[in-house]
């Protein structure tokens, strides 16, 4: 009886496979399995070709935007006369709200020569009044050529518009120490404010372009953040305390609260540890209307978190006025005046 039985279940395991090789069901699932597998592969093809493209892309962008030194510009001199009459307090020339061209596919030669009123550096003033703010943008900066090359297209014509006198700040860090966004920042302050009386200092991340020239570049009685409403995070403020991508603060503002940290290295936490900084000391971030505080954030790769993030923050209040714009020691390796902005290089 037994054996039977077990001859009985073989047959039946034999027919099942003599069907299914028989079936178009059997090979039609090879098929979709097959084509499962080489789609994979082709996505990972794809990637790398991106990533190796990208790379040839940032080169030939970082030749493009690099090469044009002092020679092709007019020097910045501070003492210069200007208009006694001051700028009106809401520029004429505001256009409102208009989503930035994000395409790289641009002449470099053209931007030069649109902006050729730029003196070297990327300082500016407006020739028919003066301005009521001189303005610093400081702009950390690793490795994104491309995004430069879109920004500084962006910003030149959105700040002239807003009748501001500015000079722009990139500032890059030594290729052997890893990125520090709170470190570079303070270099920049102080950099900037060795060179001239800046009335304001905006922290700019290279990736946001403010959307709406009603969002005015200038300092207020509290520490201003600026991209409340950026498109990543669907034009909505992810958690009250952000203080990261664009915020502005008076040189007294920074040296209250001794500055940055200079601990962050890696992606995340400087800004929040800012935020703590400006809440022990009793200051109120103050943020403009959602709808005119828009910025389209270009894309790229996320950059790894750093994992002692929390812990810094947790502890950073013991530090405030030890880790800071004091006693921060940092030597530059290389600074050239551009046309349209300042370059840095720093190493500590
Ligand atoms: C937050 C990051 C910020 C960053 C925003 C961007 C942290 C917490 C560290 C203690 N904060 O999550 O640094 O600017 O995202 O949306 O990671």
């Amino acid at each position: 009886m037994e054996l039977s039985n077990i001859t009985l279940t073989k047959r039946k395991k034999i027919s099942f496979c003599k069907r299914l090789l028989v079936s178009p069901r059997f090979y039609f699932g090879c098929v979709v399995f097959q084509v499962f597998i080489l789609a994979i592969f082709v996505t990972k093809k794809n990637t790398n070709n991106g990533d190796v493209m990208l790379v040839i892309k940032e080169r030939k962008i970082q030749e493009e935007i690099f090469n044009n030194t002092v020679e092709n510009c007019l020097l910045f001199n501070t003492s210069e006369p200007q208009p006694k009459i001051e700028c009106p307090i809401i520029s004429p020339y505001l256009i409102g709200h208009k989503k930035p061209d994000i395409s790289d596919e641009f002449s470099w030669e053209d931007t030069l020569q649109k902006y050729s009123s730029v003196r070297c550096g990327g300082h500016f003033r407006p020739s028919n009044c003066k301005a009521r703010q001189k303005v610093a943008l400081l702009i950390p900066f690793r490795n994104r050529y491309v995004h430069l090359k879109i920004f500084i297209n962006h910003i030149h014509p959105f700040l002239m518009r807003q009748q501001l006198e500015y000079g722009i700040y990139i500032i890059d860090l030594d290729d052997e120490i890893q990125f520090n966004r709170g470190l570079l920042l303070n270099v920049a302050f102080l950099e900037a404010s060795k060179e001239y009386d800046y009335d304001c200092y905006i922290f700019h991340d290279v990736d946001l372009l403010p959307e709406n020239d009603y969002n005015f570049y200038r300092c207020s009685d509290l520490p201003r953040h600026m991209s409340v409403a950026v498109d990543k995070h669907n034009y909505k403020l992810p958690y009250v305390e952000l203080f990261g991508g664009v915020s502005a603060m008076t040189k007294d503002q920074i040296l209250f609260v001794n500055g940055f940290s200079n601990k962050y290295s890696g992606w995340g936490g400087e800004d929040d540890d800012m935020y703590n900084r400006l809440e022990f000391y009793h200051m109120t971030v103050f943020r403009s209307m959602e709808d005119i505080s828009r910025y389209t954030m270009l894309k790229h790769a996320q950059s790894p978190p750093n994992p002692n993030r929390f812990k810094l923050k947790s502890t950073g209040m013991k530090r405030l006025r030890q880790d800071g714009v004091k006693n921060l020691k940092y030597k530059i390796m290389k600074r050239t005046d551009y046309p349209l902005f300042t370059y840095m290089k720093i190493t500590l």
